[in-house]
């Protein structure tokens, strides 16, 4: 485990580090780039070699449709999706409506 900082070295006997990403600790959305230089027993130390991990949002969103239970007829009313959310570190930016015609009874 491993809180890295931009720019400080995290220097490990081991050849795997954990990056540590908590809800307090999280990594913005986006392509973050990591280097690695590794030093032999000699000292000698290496060129850097860097990698991008694209830290993406990958979690589907929820959608909770809310109405009126009943309405006059002949009478306009509001359908509400303000309690749909979404998880993954992204926002709800669409709302697609569907009429799916009158129930089927029996
Ligand atoms: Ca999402």
């Amino acid at each position: 485990m491993a809180e890295f900082v931009v720019n400080t070295p995290v220097v490990t006997p081991e050849p795997l580090v954990e990056v540590t990403v908590t809800p307090s600790r999280p990594i913005a959305l986006g392509r973050h780039r990591y280097q690695l230089v590794v030093v032999d027993d000699a000292g000698n130390r290496s060129a850097p070699d860097t990698v991008t991990v694209i830290v993406a949002d990958q979690d589907a969103p929820t959608a909770v449709i809310r109405a009126p239970r009943i309405t006059a007829f002949n009478r306009s009313f509001e359908l509400d999706g303000s309690a749909s959310f979404d998880a993954g570190g992204g926002r709800i930016v669409q709302y697609v409506w569907t009429y799916l015609g009158p129930e089927q009874i029996g």
